[in-house]
């Protein structure tokens, strides 16, 4: 692809005022790498205070809600993110489809409303343990990636991450033919949804990515970077990653 390698961490429910110094080892560590773009995603709570230190890493939310205001107790809109100083937002993770009951067409409007307040999506999908052993894993994902896009997007502003449930902070990875196989039938979808911006919407893969596995998993054809859990808490096993980027 023409872009830039992409490493993204996500920090979960995990992160404090004091984790400060980790986002300055990780800023540090990787300034120099001018072939991969670095993102870290931390809990919204520290969105402000990272976003001020951030020097070249962009800073991301993890969620956030469809509607630009209104009665949505404890939500958060992209405008609000947007001025809290995130760049991009992480939707329709996995572990918020399954906690708190997101579906495709929500996932749809949250990035669409991102975009609207000019922020970027990160459009996340993957399949069951189930659904991977019944032989359905490439049907199945397409399908919930086809309902999960906003009607028209471009590269400029929306990724993908390919995350099989199965492979999320299990130590667990799929085959490398595997990973390819299923992003090139994501790489169909976004051409066949999206026309000629399909072909240079980045996808990320997002599973158990640790430095022993990152420059496997990131040379394979179409995988445009990665999403990355709990290696991306501390720079010692975050900094590896971004150093295994192609
Ligand atoms: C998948 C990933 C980051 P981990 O959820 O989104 O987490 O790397 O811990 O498997």
């Amino acid at each position: 692809s023409q872009h830039k390698s992409y490493i993204v961490g996500n920090w979960k429910m995990n992160g404090y005022q004091a984790d400060i110094s980790k986002l300055q080892a990780i800023a540090d560590g990787s300034g120099s790498d001018a072939g991969v773009e670095v993102a870290i995603c931390p809990p919204a709570t520290l969105i402000a205070a990272f976003a001020q230190r951030a020097g070249g890493v962009r800073i991301g939310a993890q969620d956030c809600h469809a509607k630009s205001s209104g009665a949505h107790t404890g939500c958060l809109s992209a405008a609000m993110l947007k001025e809290a100083g995130a760049t991009f937002s992480i939707v329709g993770h996995s572990e918020r489809r399954a906690d708190q009951g997101e579906g495709d067409a929500d996932v749809a409007a949250k990035a669409q409303a991102l975009h609207e307040a000019g922020l970027g999506a990160i459009v996340c999908v993957g399949e069951t343990l189930e659904q991977r052993d019944s032989g359905d894993a490439i049907a199945m994902v397409t399908a919930q990636l086809a309902a999960s896009l906003p009607g028209a997007a471009s590269a400029d502003w929306l990724s993908v991450a390919y995350e099989p449930v199965w492979a999320i902070g299990t130590g667990r990875v799929p085959r490398s033919e595997d990973i390819a196989a299923m992003h090139a039938a994501l790489r169909a979808t976004l051409t066949d949804r999206l026309g000629a911006a399909g072909a240079g919407v980045r996808i990320l893969y997002g599973g158990s990515v640790n430095p022993g596995n990152a420059a496997e998993i990131l040379a394979i054809p179409d995988v445009g970077g990665a999403l990355v859990g709990g290696a991306s808490l501390k720079s010692e096993t975050f900094l590896p990653i971004i150093q295994a980027a192609p």
